[in-house]
């Protein structure tokens, strides 16, 4: 399988929580290379942006509101199969459904507060990295 990059988010509640660290160690244990970090505090429009493809979903106001509530973990991650591999590791997007073990079965609350972003898609993993790293600030290794 292809080494891939993703984007992944530590939402407010996860941050607030204190498991950042606790997520990353389901990364490096699943393989997956942190190359590009940073603490974010994400504005309205950033947020509006960042989901504009849920812009006319009855949950997108919360979703902002929610977004923005905290400071989020914005990271990227490397390595074989990533995008897929986040979205493994993630769970279901409601943590009521999602498998046991995953990170939203043990850190997430709610639909709404579901600890975790991860992109869906190679486009999506481009377009959202970009969003947040300048291509000289991703650091493959
Ligand atoms: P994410 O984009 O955050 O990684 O989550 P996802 O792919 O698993 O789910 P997505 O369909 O992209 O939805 C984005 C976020 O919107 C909230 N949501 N609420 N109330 C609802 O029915 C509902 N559906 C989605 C969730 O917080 C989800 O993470
Ligand atoms: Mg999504």
């Amino acid at each position: 399988m292809a080494i891939e990059r993703t984007l992944s988010i530590i939402k407010p509640d996860a941050v607030a929580k204190n498991v950042i660290g606790k997520i990353y160690s389901r990364f490096e244990e699943a393989g997956l290379k942190i190359v590009a970090a940073r603490m974010v505090q994400l504005s309205r429009a950033e947020a509006e942006g960042f989901y504009a493809v849920h812009a006319a979903r009855p949950f997108f106001k919360d979703l902002v509101e929610f977004m923005i509530s905290g400071p989020v973990m914005v990271t990227a991650l490397e390595g074989e199969g990533a995008i897929l591999k986040n979205r493994d590791l993630m769970g279901a997007t409601d943590p009521k459904k999602a498998d046991a073990g995953t990170i939203r079965a043990d850190f997430a609350d709610s639909i709404d507060a579901n600890a975790v972003h991860g992109s869906d898609a190679a486009e999506t993993a481009a377009v959202e990295i970009a969003y947040y790293f300048p291509a000289l600030n991703v650091y493959s290794r």
